[in-house]
């Protein structure tokens, strides 16, 4: 055993703290990988612009833009990453035959054969998302909320349809499917009317709803939103109205930590949430002034919701995902450094005297509690992390191998 490790697991045992139990706690964990980092957000059915209060910026070389590609994408990005991974699609992802012209309302289950057939590969499950953004049945940035009863009903449709799909991937991979649904619908200004758009969406969302479907094989969740670009002032799907729903319908909250105002933390709301739902989901994201989306980084926020999901025992009853899209940097990268910046932050998680720690907040002795907290920043992370990566047999160094990549495959796509 690499000695680096050895040493560092004598340092965490002698403040409790068991290295082994971490590790393999850790190689369980499974991130469900968002696909969208691959080709910024642009999917295959309509190929529009992307919409929805959402953007990513940048041009670097390499965007994936066929599904050949985006898989290709996917594998390189997943023989780098450590750990259980699902796959995290979206409708707009749909794979149709050549000259097929199927709205979103239609799709089935067959459009997404291909990854199906990839994930059974790969011993994965997925995780769906319909797309309720980037395309022309958007009508002035409303869906499920629209006034419009022949758009509203289109997009009741697309989330039936999304509802049966979620359901054959959780029957083909033999692994539950979590659908998560947004809706970007809001209004750029000072509304008239705050209430009827969520009337409207909550009457769509229980139309949806309203499809016999598995509870056990598919957990839908609805994901909240302060704004959206161009929808600065009000967005329907707000955190009162998707935690309300959710209770009221019995299914499960969805946490974007890019999706609250600037200083709310979603590691502060996350135990609250715990007492109240069985699961609860994240999508996990950097907000940098903004919801901009940005690669997760090991920074504070990402430990700290890391820690409220370990310290509360509470792995099982999250779902976590990924969610950001970098135009800017080599995308592959991007997928990496965030899924493995959340693998850190949880090993960093487990790797904390919990019971020492909660003890000392009960006897109020909140000078030690400052002092071993800040002990532990410096604590030999890095030699668990290395040992970790070591068993899964993948590097710590990746980028020769992302910069490899980008030379013989990523920079002769047009
Ligand atoms: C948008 C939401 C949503 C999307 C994805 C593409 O602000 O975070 O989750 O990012 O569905
Ligand atoms: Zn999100």
């Amino acid at each position: 055993m690499n000695t680096r490790y050895t040493e560092a697991k004598k340092i965490y045992a002698d403040i409790g703290v068991d290295t082994e139990k971490a590790l393999d706690t850790l190689k369980d964990v499974t991130i469900s990988v968002h696909c969208w980092q691959g080709d910024d957000v642009t999917g295959f059915d309509s190929r529009e612009s992307l919409s929805g209060g959402i953007q990513t910026t940048g041009n670097y070389p390499g965007k994936a833009n066929t599904p050949e590609e985006l898989m290709a994408d996917i594998d390189k990005a997943f023989s780098l990453i450590p750990g259980k991974k699902k796959l995290n699609l979206h409708a707009s992802y749909a794979i149709f035959e050549k000259g097929e012209a199927v709205g979103r309302d239609k799709i089935e289950p067959k459009h997404f054969k291909k990854w199906v057939d990839f994930a059974k590969e790969r011993n994965m499950g997925i995780d769906f998302n319909p797309t309720f953004f980037s395309h022309p049945m958007v009508k002035d940035n409303l869906t499920l909320s629209s006034p419009d009863e022949e758009v509203r009903n289109y997009w009741v449709e697309h989330g039936k349809a999304c509802l049966r799909i979620s359901e054959y991937f959780a029957n083909e991979t033999g692994i539950p499917c979590v659908m998560n649904i947004w809706i970007p619908d809001g209004y750029k200004d000072i509304p008239a009317d705050r209430l009827s758009p969520r009337a409207r969406f909550k009457k769509s969302l229980d139309e949806i709803l309203s499809i016999p479907y598995d509870k056990e094989k598919v957990y839908v969740t609805l994901e909240s939103k302060v704004f959206g670009i161009g929808l600065e002032s009000y967005t329907v799907g707000s955190a009162e109205f998707c935690l309300s729903y959710s209770d009221y319908k019995g299914i499960t909250p969805l946490m974007d930590n890019g999706h609250y105002h600037p200083t709310e933390v979603v590691s502060d709301k996350i135990s609250s949430l715990l007492l109240f739902n069985e699961k609860i989901a994240l999508h996990v994201t950097r907000g940098v002034r903004w919801d901009s989306d940005h690669v997760v980084l090991f920074d504070d926020e990402t430990k700290e919701i890391a820690k409220e999901i370990v310290a509360h025992d509470a792995l099982d009853r999250v779902f976590i995902a990924t969610d950001y899209f970098d135009a800017s940097i080599n995308r592959i990268s991007a997928w990496v450094t965030g899924v493995r910046n959340v693998q850190k932050a949880l090993l960093a998680a487990m790797l904390r005297p919990d019971a020492l720690l909660k003890k000392l907040q009960d006897e109020s002795r909140t000078t030690e509690l400052m002092v071993l907290s800040e002990d532990l920043k410096t604590a030999p992370l890095g030699d668990i992390w290395e040992e970790f990566l070591a068993r899964e047999n993948v590097s710590k160094n990746y980028i020769a191998d992302i910069l490899e990549y980008e030379e013989s495959v990523l920079k002769n796509r047009i």
